[in-house]
Parts: C-alpha cells; sequence; structure tokens
C-alpha cells in the first residue's frame, strides 16, 4: 500500500509539473482526487488493510491528498499569472505611435466670408440676428412695401408654400420682426438663406445666403450709410478700397442706391476682373421707407433708419477669385481646402 501511494504521489506531481494549462490541470485533480480518483480508490480500499496499520495508512492518504492539493492549488495560480501574462503581452499599446489622421472638413468660403462680415459689423455695435427661412407672405412683401402686383412676388420668382406662406426670398423678414418688437435703437445685422426660383448657372442658384443690415435711430443720414459701407468696403476688401454709389430702386428703401468698389484685383485702373470699368457692384442700399417703418410699428416722424443687403456667394467668389458659383455647392474638400 505505501509504495503503491509513493506511486501515486510521485506520477501526479510529474503531472501536475507537466501541465500545460488549467483545463489539463483539472483533468489531473479528478484523477487523482475526484469521486473516483486513484487516491480516493485507495482510500477505499482501506477496508483491506490490516486495522492496526489504518491509521499509518490513513495519515499517508492524508498527507499525499494534502500535497496534491498545495502543488494543484500553487501550479493554478502559476498557470493563470503566465495566461495574464500572455493576454497582456497580446494588449500592448504602443503610445508612441502617431495618431491616425482625423477626417475633419473645411470651413466654406461662404461662412469664412460671414465670419468677417460679421466681425466687421459686431466690431460697429452691431447685432447678429437671425429668422426663419419659412415665411409669411406679410413680412417677406408686404410690411416690406412689396405691393401684391410686384414682379418679385410672381411664382416665377418666389417658392410658394401655400397662398399665404413663402420660402423667404430676403431676410429682410427677420427685420421687420426686429422692429415689431419695439426696441430702439436698432444696429442688427441679419444673415441666413433665401431662396429664389431662379435656374442654377455660374452666378445664379435656387437657394443662396444674405447678409442684410438695418439701423434705425433718431437723426440717421444718408451721410452715416455712407461712411458706414465705406469702412465695411475697406476693412472687407483692403484698406485702399474706394467706393461709389449709384441711384436705382427697391421698394423698401428710399432713396435707394447701389454700391460699388474699386477693383481690388487693379486698383482702379480697369482689367479682365472688373470687365475693364475698374469698379465691381458689391452690394444695394437706402434709407428704410417710411412705409416700412410705419408698418412695423416705428413712428417715421421721430425714427430713420438706413439698410443694405449683400450676397454672401458674391463676396466670396469676388474675394477668393471663384469663377463659378455652382463650386459654391458641390462641398467638394479639395476645393473647399483652398480657403
Ligand atoms: C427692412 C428694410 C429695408 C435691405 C436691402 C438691399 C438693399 C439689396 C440685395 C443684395 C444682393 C439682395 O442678395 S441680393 O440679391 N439686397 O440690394 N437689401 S436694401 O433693406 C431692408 C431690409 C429690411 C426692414
Amino acid at each position: 500500500m505505501r509504495e503503491q501511494l509513493e506511486k501515486i504521489k510521485t506520477e501526479a506531481l510529474e503531472r501536475i509539473a507537466g501541465a500545460d494549462g488549467l483545463d489539463a490541470l483539472n483533468d489531473i485533480r479528478v484523477a487523482y482526487l475526484g469521486k473516483k480518483g486513484e487516491l480516493t480508490t485507495v482510500l477505499k480500499s482501506m477496508k483491506d488493510v490490516a486495522p492496526e496499520d489504518r491509521p499509518k495508512v490513513g495519515q499517508m492518504v492524508n498527507e499525499v491528498r494534502a500535497l496534491l492539493e498545495e502543488k494543484l492549488e500553487e501550479t493554478k495560480a502559476a498557470l493563470a499569472a503566465k495566461a495574464r501574462q500572455e493576454q497582456l503581452a497580446k494588449e500592448v499599446i504602443d503610445v508612441t505611435l502617431p495618431a491616425k489622421k482625423a477626417n475633419i472638413g473645411h470651413s466654406h468660403p461662404n461662412m469664412v466670408a460671414l465670419k468677417e462680415v460679421e466681425r466687421i459689423f459686431t466690431g460697429m455695435g452691431y447685432e447678429v440676428v437671425e429668422g426663419p427661412e419659412i415665411e409669411y407672405d406679410e413680412y417677406n412683401f408686404t410690411k416690406l412695401n412689396i405691393p401684391p402686383n410686384h414682379p418679385a412676388k410672381d411664382e416665377q420668382d418666389t417658392f410658394y408654400i401655400s397662398k399665404d406662406i413663402v420660402l423667404r426670398t430676403q431676410t429682410s423678414p427677420v427685420q421687420a420682426r426686429t422692429m415689431e418688437k419695439g426696441k430702439l435703437p436698432i444696429r442688427m445685422i441679419s444673415p441666413g438663406r433665401v431662396f429664389r426660383s431662379d435656374e442654377v448657372d455660374a452666378t445664379h442658384s435656387p437657394s443662396f445666403h444674405q447678409v442684410e443690415g438695418l439701423v434705425i435711430d433718431k437723426h440717421i443720414t444718408f451721410a452715416d450709410l455712407k461712411g458706414t459701407l465705406a469702412e465695411f468696403a475697406k476693412e472687407m476688401f483692403g484698406e485702399e478700397t474706394k467706393v461709389k454709389f449709384r441711384p436705382h430702386h427697391f421698394p423698401f428703401t428710399e432713396p435707394s442706391a447701389e454700391m460699388d468698389v474699386s477693383c481690388f484685383k487693379c486698383g482702379g485702373k480697369g482689367c479682365r476682373f472688373c470687365k475693364g470699368s475698374g469698379w465691381i457692384e458689391i452690394l444695394g442700399c437706402g434709407m428704410v421707407h417710411p412705409h416700412v417703418l410705419e408698418m412695423c410699428g416705428i413712428d417715421p416722424e421721430a425714427y430713420v433708419g438706413f439698410a443694405f443687403g449683400v450676397g454672401l456667394e458674391r463676396i466670396a467668389l469676388l474675394k477668393y477669385e471663384i469663377d463659378d458659383m455652382r463650386l459654391l455647392y458641390e462641398n467638394d474638400i479639395r476645393f473647399l481646402k483652398q480657403f
């Protein structure tokens, strides 16, 4: 019995030492210490041992069991530690590797131009106000002194949602709504998307962007308008930029004008860029029509104002020398990255 126990012990210890994984180790435990394991079988055959030898043999079986259990635990811990190490080695992160380049887009030339316009006017104390793209006919036309039979109201020029609701054709309704709130004086610009039922070509699109400006206060004159817009032109196109005003007509301003800037490409001498004239048309403007003031709840006897409107795409095309408006709507990152 003693030799049999020694043999079991030596064999089991060898197998434990050679175990290459937790599963193999468990198989060894079952083979020796399990219900039908070799050591358990020895214990069951104690009845064949002479009664006086039983305590001694019993003690030997217990010692072998304790030793095997201890070795099994030790080896289990060692194998688990080894497995952890191997897992960690697999998961190792090289923090010195360069990061993957994120594909992050680029500001649109319209946005670059708008930020510049906003910087210039907020610097002069103007507020930036935005409003809805879907508007009542009343705010888009009536309150701006555009009569029911005006050609701008034709379906060929305006997108109608219903008889009374349109996609705004200008951002002026935002100004009309601000005037109605009655908080005076007003110094505001309203940038945003506008819609006109135009065919797409190099200079037209059914949806484009405007920035309109409005100043309402006491004692405002056309000289204020000229000084403000001349300053805007200098900041936007360069200190040497000159401006000139040509009489024009808009229903919402009286008198009205269009403003040209001296060509920032040739300095006014005349070139391909300004079609030889030395001047480039940039915006429309005028003194707010007294009817508009009245319809928006402002007393035209007490208050006066000036307004202007500029197409953002037009500014972007000129400033960045882009010759086709359609390029601004393709959002090709190779194009956008140039600005
Ligand atoms: C109120 C009163 C008057 C806004 C104005 C223009 C002149 C103008 C065009 C420029 C190019 C539109 O984008 S464009 O096609 N706009 O010429 N806009 S004065 O006048 C206002 C606005 C609001 C209450």
